[in-house]
């Protein structure tokens, strides 16, 4: 059966006034309602990585974050964080994360690799071509799927000598990373080649800007949540282990029908 990582942004939530500890909280509780609805893992991050985002300081980070893992981690709950930076990683393993989910596959931080090796976690490596800002100016591919995984066995090998155990490395094509809308689509119609890299393959489509294109710009959260749950099926069929996907219950009722299907 297919994983389901759910994200929780333990971003401060500009709808409260109450603080850092309300912002924790909400996280916390947030996280437990995802666990409840079937997420195998909890995917916590602090900063975003959309296109276009602004960076936060890496102190700010781990304020935000620390707290949130440590809490979910001590309830049993295999908890991974989403982060470019390597201390950051190191911090949070030893706040109880197992998993360092990095997009930029160990390419931010000089020092990612090499410190989750010494942690004992294990990562998934994003595909990623450069910082959010101008990544759409290296969106350039013949056959994308075949690049992404060319590109991605790169970052396995490079993982792999800095003392990751292969067995503790899971891949990501990073749909919407250095990737137009109709590139996305070409990478997952392409996902097998990905897939036949050999490591476990994480994908995100979740709420990306690229399902305006099957549902028109106007879509909302809920509608795009729907189209997630289909893309994330999809992915399932194509063989990947894991989807990282906001809503929890939709994807899970998503594969549930498509177990049922293939009997
Ligand atoms: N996408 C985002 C953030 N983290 N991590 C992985 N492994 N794969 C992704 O595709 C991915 C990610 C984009 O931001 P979001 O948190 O708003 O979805």
């Amino acid at each position: 059966m297919t994983a389901v990582w759910g994200i929780v942004n333990a971003t401060p939530d500009s709808f409260s006034d109450g603080g850092r500890y309300a912002d924790a909280e909400s996280a916390v509780a947030h996280g437990r309602l995802l666990r409840a609805q079937g997420a195998d893992v909890l995917d916590i991050g602090g900063e975003s990585t959309r296109p276009g985002a602004e960076r936060v300081s890496v102190a700010e980070e781990q304020r935000r974050v620390l707290p949130v893992i440590e809490r979910l981690a001590a309830e049993g709950i295999p908890v991974s964080v989403d982060t470019l930076n390597a201390s950051t990683a190191l911090a949070a393993v030893h706040a109880g994360a197992r998993i360092v989910n990095d997009v930029s596959g160990g390419l931010a931080d000089p020092e990612m690799l090499a410190a989750v090796a010494e942690s004992g976690a294990d990562i998934a490596l994003g595909h990623w071509r450069g910082p959010s800002s101008d990544m759409y100016a290296r969106a350039e591919y013949g056959r994308v799927g075949r690049e992404v995984a060319g590109e991605l066995r790169e970052r396995v090998a490079v993982a792999a000598a800095a003392g990751i155990a292969p067995s503790r490395i899971i891949v990501d094509p990073g749909v919407g990373f250095a990737k137009t809308a109709g590139q996305n689509w070409d990478l997952l119609r392409e996902l097998s080649d990905v897939v036949a890299l050999g490591p476990r393959v994480l994908v995100g489509t979740s709420r990306k800007r690229f399902l305006a294109d099957a549902l028109g710009a106007d879509a909302d959260e809920a509608r795009k949540d729907l189209a997630t749950a289909v893309t994330s099926a999809l992915a399932a069929r194509a063989g990947v282990w894991a989807v990282r996907v906001h809503d929890v219950a939709a994807t899970r009722d998503a594969l549930a029908v498509l177990g049922a299907w293939d009997g």
